[in-house]
């Protein structure tokens, strides 16, 4: 299912990157896109709702809860093809991930901001696994106290990302939008939520 042999360190040590990771990217492009509960969300900024520019979804085991722009939401049940990349994930990298946050990027025109993976609910220096498939998109980096963006990766299909502890501190990352762009892109972050 993984492969994670090719891979080359970046981000003195912070970022991990396989291009060319994911067996059979092209059946799970096909299945995700029809297949996960994609749906629209809302955001409060300001007390203004605003619609985020791209479809989510949140999947995981039973019980999990995270909070999202003030409000409590509750994972839902694994697919059977994200559980197994999890599991396989999981057991490549020694990590015990619960979840996923599947974003889905309908056309270069979506889009997803500055920020970083701090939430209290992450713990301390979650390591997330960042998975693309679909469009070839740019990741763009920041240092944190920076107002522009220091670099960029482009994304290629099947390729995966190990955001490691401490990335999350010192870096900020974004997905810009992209003009000519008219092909879908799906992105999966396996994370840990932690109970309790
Ligand atoms: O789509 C991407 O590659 C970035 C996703 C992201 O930043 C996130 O889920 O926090």
């Amino acid at each position: 299912m993984i492969q994670l042999d090719h891979g080359e360190t970046l981000l003195d040590g912070l970022l991990d990157y396989y291009p060319q990771a994911i067996c059979a990217a092209d059946q799970l492009l096909r299945q995700l896109l029809t297949e996960l509960p994609w749906h629209s969300d809302t955001i409060t900024v300001y007390g203004k709702q605003h619609v985020i520019p791209r479809l989510q979804c949140w999947l995981g085991d039973p019980g999990l809860s995270y909070c999202y722009s003030g409000k409590t939401l509750s994972t839902q049940p694994w697919h059977p093809l994200l559980q197994q990349l999890n599991q396989a994930l999981n057991q490549k990298l020694g990590l015990n991930n619960n979840s996923v946050l599947c974003n889905l990027y309908r056309d270069g025109q979506d889009v997803m901001g500055w920020h970083s993976d701090n939430e209290p609910e992450l713990g301390a220096e979650p390591v997330i696994v960042s998975v693309s498939l679909g469009a070839i998109r740019d990741f763009a980096l920041r240092r944190r106290g920076h107002s522009r963006m220091d670099c960029k990766l482009p994304l290629p299909h099947g390729s995966v990302l190990v955001m490691q502890a401490g990335m999350q501190r010192s870096w900020q990352h974004s997905l810009p939008r992209r003009a000519g762009i008219s092909q879908p892109r799906i992105n999966l972050t396996f994370r840990r939520l932690v109970t309790g």
